[in-house]
């Protein structure tokens, strides 16, 4: 893989015409946001903000804003990053390995002289949002009992110059570390990598199972270990290029007033009391480079982050054959509708196919899965309407299934459902597959020899 850790990454996307340095001044709070809602809204290139107002220290957004910059992370392409994913991962994963320094370390601030808000350029995003929000966290923990290692992504409010909120769902093997270290009655030490490696970032995000080392599946992807260095006031390890590290703990007796915040879903989540991290140190490399990501409706860098590492894992975690393709659109926010197209090897494995898929780990927040033939590009809705607009019948077709887990975010859900993080939802499958395959019609085309002539002797007709 070309590069080594996100300056190198940076450095890469700049050769490649995909990143632009702004250089006239901006404010961290509401104007970077808006102008990350813009570029988002054309899947415009990765941003170094290098005159943030009041900070020394740039701000970088966007890194990962298409799917293109995605695959290039992963060394690769649109069209074959993917099977690159599944097959590096399929084979043993690697793990990381401890050297005794890192250049996230050049740098240690501790105690009383930690002010994160003073040193780093966290924005605002959204215009409601309720203070600055640190956006690409990369949470790493020690699960208590067995030691087992955990690297997971949550959005946290600044609170104070050391304090910072965070959010996690029931289900996020953190939280599941944080309810055993409260059994114990302690609090959970957590160290917080900021610029990672993009790789790292990804793994953070894979939906893997409870146990699986975020970090070995980060080192198997990019084919070589991992660098971790010991952290210096809690007993965890970080990536030893991260540009930032938030040493700190999960309080076990404080909660303080989050939110709101301008979610992925488009619309701002609920305030409530959560979660605190007190920092106890932070360290960064020389001249650091602070990287934050714009949340908000699709699309978004969010949505690729999100949902692409899902759409991979799901295929893998799937049990049955025959998945082609398979796209977790963006206008669904990479999550709640995933379009998949299969071979079809028997009547009725369409239905079949969506219900393995929505039983997954990381296919929880689906709510619409629409099956279709591998004829259909899922990733082209023009071909997938068409799919349901002349094969399907809906009273054979559409199937409902209710109150399966699905996603307390979902401003479609009741309030109380929301706010107790309960959220059950319904899911529909819709099977556009060809129904009686062998039977159906034929589709109209012109006539095959005189259709290939036309397309070898296209400059003849003058059309361009
Ligand atoms: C930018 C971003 C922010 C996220 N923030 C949160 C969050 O605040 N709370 C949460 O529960 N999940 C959040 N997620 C989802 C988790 O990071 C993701 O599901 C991850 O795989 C969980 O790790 P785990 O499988 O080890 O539990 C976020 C995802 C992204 C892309
Ligand atoms: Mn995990």
């Amino acid at each position: 893989m070309a590069h080594k850790d996100l300056r190198e990454f940076i450095h890469e996307l700049e050769r490649q015409g995909e990143l632009v340095r702004v250089k006239v001044e901006v404010e961290k709070d509401h104007e970077v946001g808006a102008i990350c809602r813009k570029v988002n809204d054309t899947g415009g290139p990765a941003l170094l903000f290098e005159n943030v107002r009041g900070y020394a220290v740039p701000l970088l957004c966007n890194v990962l804003g298409t799917r293109k910059r995605f695959a290039m992370a992963l060394g690769s392409t649109e069209g074959d990053f993917k099977k690159l994913w599944l097959q590096r991962t399929g084979g043993p994963l690697v793990d990381s390995i401890t050297v005794p320094e890192g250049v996230c370390q050049e740098n240690i601030i501790l105690g009383n002289d930690i002010n994160l808000l003073e040193k780093f350029p966290i924005p605002i995003w959204n215009g409601l949002d309720g203070g600055p929000y640190i956006t690409l966290p990369v949470v790493i923990s020690r699960d208590p009992e067995t030691g087992i290692r955990n690297a997971a992504m949550y959005r946290m409010q600044v609170h104070g110059p050391n304090k910072i909120g965070i959010l996690m769902a029931p289900y996020r093997h953190t939280d599941m570390h944080r309810v055993k270290a409260y059994e114990n009655n302690k609090g959970l030490p957590v160290a917080i990598a900021l610029g990672a490696d993009p790789v790292v970032v990804m793994s953070a995000l894979a939906p893997l199972p409870f146990g699986v080392d975020e970090l070995a599946v980060a080192g198997a992807l990019k084919g070589e270990p991992v660098k971790m260095v010991q952290c210096k006031t809690v007993d965890l390890e970080v990536p030893a290029a991260a540009e930032i590290v938030l040493e700190g703990e999960i309080l076990r007796d404080e909660r303080i007033q989050e939110g709101p915040y301008g979610e992925f879903t488009g619309y701002y989540g609920t305030v409530q009391k959560r979660l605190v991290i007190e920092v106890k140190a932070v360290t960064h490399r020389d001249q650091p480079i602070y990287q934050g990501l714009y949340n908000g409706r699709p699309p978004t860098e969010e949505h690729i982050i999100r949902g692409l590492p899902t759409e991979i894992d799901i295929t893998q975690q799937c049990p049955l054959p025959g998945i082609k393709e398979l796209n977790l659109t963006m206008g669904g926010c990479g999550a709640f509708n995933c379009i998949v197209s299969i071979e079809k090897r028997f009547e009725g494995y369409g239905k079949m196919i969506a219900l393995a898929l929505l039983g997954t780990w990381g296919a929880r927040f689906i709510k619409t899965i629409i099956v279709v033939d591998d004829d259909i590009d899922p990733f082209d809705w023009t071909q997938v309407e068409w799919a349901l607009a002349i094969r399907v019948q809906p009273h054979r077709d559409v199937e409902i299934i209710k109150e399966v887990v699905g996603c307390a975010l979902d401003p479609s859900l009741p309030l109380r459902e929301r706010q107790t993080g309960s959220s059950r939802t319904s899911k529909m499958i819709i099977d556009a597959t060809r129904y009686d395959d062998a039977d159906f019609e034929i589709p109209c085309s012109p006539r095959a020899d005189v259709m290939a002539k036309v397309i070898r002797d296209w400059a003849r007709y003058g059309i361009s």
